[in-house]
């Protein structure tokens, strides 16, 4: 079979690869995604809501933020609710910075429609089934469309093919690989993991907003957040058994849940039709490294967090952004120093997100196994991080975004 050819092949139509393309385009370099699922199904894949605001600002200069100014929201504060009362954490009073509120998937059809408007290909229905040669100078993917087999050679490989994949397992073969070659340098693939006892129970609602801003919600009975899609359509959440069936979640019941959990003075949550259920499970995840021989992940493929702290779809447009500048600088410029650093890089502010998205996690949900001490010191928890300004701005300068580059600047 003949190889095509390119400088990066990308495996992934979702934010980390979109945002990679983008990028490369907009450098001048050729790349080619292979998404395995439909452009309709990857352009209505309800997740993630709250944009960094760095993030923002990337997709602003790139010529994608159009959209999002004109339909999203701009949050200059969120609110934690606990003992019935609301506590707001003022971003912009603390960090000059705010974040916007516009749907994962309304990001991935700017990214997509952007994409394309540069005349850049990405092939949908495209499952990559290898990637093969990764510690060589061609890599190639091997990948299936239309029931034939087809390969790709490139550069480099950058695997966005979020948590299941075949960009991890790849690279832990690359680095076993070199390993059994000898090489001095090479170490293998170290995963770190942590389940939660709990999920969240997400709704879409034909509702509008009742809040301005979102309100994270601390309750006996289980975490609630109220958050928002537009004026009209609500999305709220609540923590829900790790196998909880949606079956046991007639809508009644699910309002009469979170009426409760986000019940504070002069609060009454408006009911309506709900659009869409579903449960999604917390996870944290990191493997370690992000990067062997001409193979690189991003995003999802290499990291997981509960989404507690709005990182998940923020994390993969930063090691996006990170990865786009050190191929730059690699394939345009012959500087690798980027490239030899990407994984440090990125798992530096990786290992920050993992400890923000854990800490807002434990804090925020009832843990079944928690003695009186445990439940006391998340109420100390949440007292301290609401009252104490350093407290405050620990919180706000943590969701608005670290910096995108890290140390790197
Ligand atoms: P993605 O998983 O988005 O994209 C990977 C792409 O690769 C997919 O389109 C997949 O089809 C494709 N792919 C995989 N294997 C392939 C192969 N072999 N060949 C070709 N293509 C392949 N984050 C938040 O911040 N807040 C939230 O509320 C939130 N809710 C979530 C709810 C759910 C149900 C899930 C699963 C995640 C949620 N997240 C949330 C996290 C989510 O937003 C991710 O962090 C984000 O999608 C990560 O983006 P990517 O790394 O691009 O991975
Ligand atoms: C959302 O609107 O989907 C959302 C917002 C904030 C979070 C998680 C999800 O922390």
């Amino acid at each position: 079979m003949t190889a095509r050819q390119t400088r990066v092949g990308i495996i992934g139509a979702g934010p980390a690869g979109l945002a990679l393309a983008l990028l490369l385009e907009r450098a001048g370099i050729e790349s080619v995604v292979l998404e395995r699922h439909t452009r309709e199904y990857v352009e209505n894949r309800i997740r993630a809501g709250i944009l960094e605001y760095e993030v923002a600002e990337l997709l602003r200069a790139n010529g994608v933020g159009a959209r999002m100014d004109r339909e999203g929201f701009r949050h200059a504060g969120t609110n934690l609710l606990f003992d019935g009362a609301l506590h707001h954490i003022d971003f912009a009073a603390l960090t000059g910075k705010h974040v916007m509120l516009y749907s994962q998937h309304e990001v991935v059809r700017d990214l997509i429609a952007a994409r394309l408007a540069q005349g850049g290909e990405i092939r949908f229905g495209a499952e990559v089934a290898e990637i093969a040669a990764i510690g060589g100078p061609r890599p190639v993917l091997h990948w299936r469309e239309a029931g034939g087999e087809r390969a790709l050679a490139c550069e480099i490989v950058a695997a966005c093919d979020g948590f299941h994949g075949v960009g991890r397992a790849a690279l832990a073969g690359a680095l076993t690989g070199a390993m059994d070659a000898g090489a001095l340098d090479a170490g293998g693939m170290e995963s770190f993991d942590r389940a939660y006892p709990f999920a969240w129970l997400g709704i879409l609602a034909a509702v509008p907003p009742a809040k301005e801003e979102l309100v994270y919600a601390s309750h006996a009975e289980g975490f609630a957040l109220l958050s928002m899609r537009s004026a009209t359509v609500s999305r709220l959440y609540l923590q829900c058994a790790p196998d909880e069936l949606l079956s046991a979640w007639p809508d009644g019941r699910i309002w009469e849940a979170l009426a409760r959990r986000l019940a504070h003075p002069g609060f009454t949550l408006p009911t309506g039709p709900i659009l869409q259920k579903s449960v999604t499970p917390m996870r944290s995840f990191v493997s370690e490294p992000m990067q062997a021989g001409r193979l690189f992940l991003a995003g999802d493929a290499a990291h997981i967090v509960p989404p507690t702290g709005a990182k998940g779809l923020n994390a993969a447009v930063a090691d996006a952004a990170v990865l786009a500048r050190a191929l730059v600088r690699a394939l345009r410029d012959g500087d690798e120093r980027g490239l030899a650093g990407y994984s440090a890089t990125c798992l530096d502010r990786i290992w920050k997100i993992e400890r923000f998205s854990w800490w807002m996690t434990a804090m925020m949900h009832r843990f079944a196994d928690h003695s009186a001490f445990d439940r006391r010191m998340q109420h100390a928890e949440l007292e301290y991080y609401t009252s104490s300004l350093a407290g405050r701005t620990a919180l706000a300068e943590n969701y608005v975004g670290l910096p995108l580059y890290g140390e790197e600047g």
